[in-house]
């Protein structure tokens, strides 16, 4: 991709209505345009971001054997006056009516309407499990939507929905995507603890938040240091071993805001482990048993002719939120150089030729170098405008390709310099830098 025929609308200094540094890098190099307040467009490099980053939520999901489905946005108000969750759902849930005067409604979340596809065809207990998961939008109209993409009105989130015969299985579920969760942050180089917390309007009495550090978070968190450590990679989904892995993770004091108990705080966390401290919430999970089945009456025929309403979970990702918090986490505001994670970049690498208006032989050989990149499907994309090299190296260190190639007119074909974004460059051949780029990919 040449840059001046991309759409990539670079803004030369931090807009002022950014407060935080993920909303101001967006609107910087034109990810995101707002259209209303907390409504936004994706424009190429933040939808090519948010794209990666739903690929690699999907996959973990498959993972664990849940069955993607995709629900309608727009749902009848019927289904939630059966939960009884209407009127409780309060101002945040943005209520529309159609040319029938039926009150309908975009959905903030989908607990109803999976439990209402669930009851429709899943009639015995032999067809469970049932994990089902969508990546949809969501609208909640938020009553003060800020930091851009963190906190907006319509979000993209990936939420999953578990239904199980009985406690024991349904909490089995809810481990699965303990564990995939973990995977799934970790895959986007993020560190995510898992949180006890509230679980609010969606219910039930297990939950937890999963938080990745960062001072610009809306989270309070309370947390034993030690949690850092606790080891997350397990491959195995078998029912101990993953009740194993979520205890090792609460043996260690941490919650957010709504659960904190200072007495509870002091006497289970020595002083020097203690940590009060500031996060973004990027998932959370909740176990609520039969609050939606019962209501809505979905059960399942058991042996021996008796029935039961399934026992259900709801798991959701921050899918939109995810670019922001993966921003959060690797900027560098004081360099202004944002590295991307090998697995979610805009592009794998960019090439900076330093072109002269008499002589556009680098121009040329950064159009062989791309070509060939192309044939061994690495993405980049060359800064092809007349700026100097400077303004050009200042632009891609904040568009964020982790790899840069510099060309001058001394540049030959074999002895390239290339750079890792932000570090010293080497002199390498063209082979390598594809090999170093490839293997790099495969890791994810
Ligand atoms: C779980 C899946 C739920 O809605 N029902 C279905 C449950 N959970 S949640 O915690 O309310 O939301 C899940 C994740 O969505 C992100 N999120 C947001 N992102 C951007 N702007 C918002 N206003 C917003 N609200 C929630 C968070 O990452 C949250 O963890």
């Amino acid at each position: 991709m040449l840059l001046s025929k991309s759409f990539v609308p670079i803004l030369k200094n931090n807009p002022s209505e950014a407060k935080i540094k993920s909303h101001q890098l967006m609107l910087r190099v034109g990810m995101i345009k707002q259209s209303s307040s907390g409504i936004y467009s994706w424009l190429p490099l933040g939808f090519k971001v948010m794209k990666k980053i739903e690929k690699i939520v999907r996959e973990e999901q498959d993972k664990i054997g849940a069955q993607e489905i995709l629900m309608p946005t727009i749902q009848s108000s019927e289904i939630w006056k059966e939960s009884g969750r209407y009127e409780d759902y309060g101002e945040e849930m943005l209520r529309i009516k159609d040319r029938q005067n039926r009150e309908m409604l975009y959905g903030p979340t989908n607990e109803e309407l999976v439990t209402d596809i669930f009851r429709a065809s899943i009639k015995s207990y032999k067809s469970l499990p049932q994990l089902l998961y969508h990546i949809q939008w969501k609208f909640r109209d938020e009553i003060r939507p800020r930091f851009g993409i963190m906190r907006c009105r319509e979000f993209f989130m990936k939420d999953a929905y578990s239904f199980d015969v009985d406690d024991e299985e349904a909490l089995y579920s809810y481990n699965k995507f303990f564990l995939s969760y973990l995977k799934t942050f970790k895959r986007l180089e993020l560190t995510a603890i898992p949180m006890a917390a509230d679980t609010g309007p969606i219910g039930g009495n297990l939950s937890h938040e999963f938080i990745i550090l960062a001072e610009t978070g809306e989270s309070k968190i309370f947390t034993d240091k030690r949690i850092f450590e606790v080891e997350s990679s397990g491959t195995l989904i078998e029912k101990k071993s993953l009740e194993n892995l979520r205890n090792k993770y609460q043996e260690f004091y941490s919650v957010t805001d709504e659960k904190f108990n200072k007495e509870e705080f002091e006497k289970k966390v020595n002083k020097d482990n203690r940590l009060i401290t500031k996060g973004i919430e990027v998932g959370h999970i909740f176990y609520f048993g039969d609050k939606y089945s019962k209501p809505m009456n979905a059960s399942v025929d058991l042996p021996g002719g008796k029935k039961n309403f399934v026992k259900m979970g709801s798991y959701g990702i921050g899918v939109s939120r995810l670019v922001g918090a993966i921003i959060e986490a690797k900027y560098d505001e004081k360099n202004e150089i944002m590295k991307w994670p090998v697995s979610v970049a805009p592009y794998d690498l960019s090439i900076i030729p330093m072109v002269n208006k008499n002589d556009t032989s680098s121009l040329e050989k950064a159009n062989k170098i791309y070509l060939e990149l192309k044939k061994n499907n690495i993405d980049a994309i060359i800064d092809d405008t007349e700026e100097n090299f400077s303004s050009k190296l200042k632009k891609m260190n904040l568009i964020g390709a982790p790899y840069q190639i510099i060309i001058g007119n001394q540049t030959d074909g074999d002895n390239l310099e290339f750079k890792e974004i932000g570090e010293n460059t080497s002199k390498i051949n063209l082979k390598s830098i594809i090999e170093k780029i490839n293997k790099q990919k495969e890791k994810n």
